[in-house]
């Protein structure tokens, strides 16, 4: 390595584990949720990533699994992944790092000892305590109205927590409309199955009643390869009669999470999701059609992701965010998080966590910082041989930007 990028590589690695940072997509809910809320090492050994990956070493039915209690599955989990196998898989060695990150010791291989860890804490200071290492200034939720537990929190109202922000998630609306819109009826909306102008109107109203109860940073909706607009389709018309209109009037940003195919194994449950490369001509349709209107994008498939970064080239009103799910892993970050930068610079977000587990705040942040900060000191490396002298402020400037910065200045745009 030459010297430029050892100076580089230090001033990078300290902006980088300084900086607070934006979370814009998790599963983590604040503590007026309760027991939404996933904490401790149970919770992270009972992973639905973790379930996909212990299944592969048994012949046992699925549902016998599924019977066993949380502890019997945790217990199954460790002993398989971590003892009889070696845990190298990114799930299996995040739940290395968060013990080592709240000060527990990986080699004593102690699952007892870690289990009377997280039960001496309370909530609250686990909160504190992964919030400070993980060294997040807040992390967006995803808050489902269609989800009964998550629905009555709301309903009831209470004070939020700073450190959580709400995202309105809209997946049942557009991909369950037969069964939503019966919801909707059912929760005083005048809607019908068929979507007539009145028909819109009211589910208008019902986005923006909720916008207006949860204040949401952002709606989001989870859609599959499949997805297409302009389509005749309920999921293409609801979203560009209703959703684009709504998130225009109340500058509130569309994310469109694009390429999850749901329960390819329906026997994994949550596990069972699988991936499918999505039409990118799509994105450039909604994004060319409505230029006034703000889209956050992330996409499933690693086929998609030069594409998309094509498509933000050509879209300022394109907002791309994060490694997703199955692209969530170093050697897949490394490459996109290159590619993104090559063509966009500063203007994207890298990555955001997708925690389901408060603690995984804790290891998806370490891990991906580590590929963020070496892909940053390779390009100021390549400008700085040239000439470019770089100063530790411009580089904290950047940093900050990718860490949510540059997400917060898009929020505040009007194209
Ligand atoms: O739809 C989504 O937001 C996905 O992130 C799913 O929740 C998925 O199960 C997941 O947790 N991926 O990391
Ligand atoms: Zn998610």
């Amino acid at each position: 390595m030459n010297v430029k990028k050892e100076e580089i590589s230090k001033v990078v690695k300290k902006a980088v584990d300084d900086v607070q940072i934006i979370d814009l997509h998790t599963h983590i809910f604040d503590l007026r949720f309760k027991d939404l809320l996933l904490w401790g090492i149970d919770d992270l050994l009972t992973y639905h990533y973790l379930i996909a990956e212990v299944m592969r070493f048994y012949d046992m039915p699925y549902d016998e699994f599924w019977k066993m209690t949380k502890t019997e599955q945790s217990n199954l989990i460790w002993k398989t992944l971590f003892i009889e196998n070696s845990p190298v898989s990114e799930a299996t060695r995040g739940v290395i790092t968060v013990l080592k990150s709240v000060g527990l010791d990986p080699s004593k291989r102690d699952l007892e000892g870690y289990r009377r860890f997280f039960a001496s804490k309370t909530v609250e200071e686990y909160v504190d305590l992964v919030f400070k290492t993980a060294h997040i200034k807040y992390a967006v939720m995803t808050n489902d109205p269609f989800v009964e537990d998550e629905r009555k929190v709301w309903l009831k109202g209470g004070k939020p927590d700073p450190r959580f922000k709400s995202a309105l998630r809209i997946d049942p609306l557009l991909v369950k409309w037969p069964n939503s819109y019966l919801k909707l009826k059912e929760w005083g909306y005048d809607v019908e199955e068929k979507l007539t102008e009145k028909t819109f109107a009211q589910i208008k109203r019902f986005l923006a009643d909720w916008i207006d109860k949860m204040n949401p940073v952002y709606m989001a909706a989870s859609l599959p390869p499949e997805f297409k607009t302009p389509s005749d389709n309920e999921t293409a018309l609801i979203i560009e009669n209703a959703i684009i209109p709504v998130s225009y009037e109340k500058n509130v940003p569309f994310a469109m999470m694009i390429g999850a195919k749901k329960l390819s194994n329906p026997q994994l449950k949550l596990a069972g999701d699988s991936v499918g490369k999505a039409d990118i001509n799509t994105v450039e349709y909604l994004a060319r059609m409505y230029p006034h209107n703000k889209f956050l994008l992330t996409m499933l498939s690693r086929e998609n992701q030069h594409e998309l970064v094509v498509a933000a080239r050509k879209f300022r009103n394109i907002h791309v965010f994060g490694c997703w799910w199955f692209l969530n892993n170093p050697s897949v970050v490394d490459e996109i998080t290159r590619e993104r930068m090559e063509m966009l610079g500063v203007s994207f977000t890298p990555q955001h966590s997708d925690a389901r587990v408060l603690d995984q705040l804790i290891y998806k942040w370490n891990h991906s910082k580590k590929v963020i900060a070496d892909v940053l000191t390779d390009k100021y490396t390549d400008i700085a041989n040239d000439g470019w002298a770089l100063t530790e402020e411009e580089i904290k400037r950047d940093v900050e930007k990718l860490f949510g910065g540059e997400f917060e200045a898009f929020l505040k745009r009007k194209f």
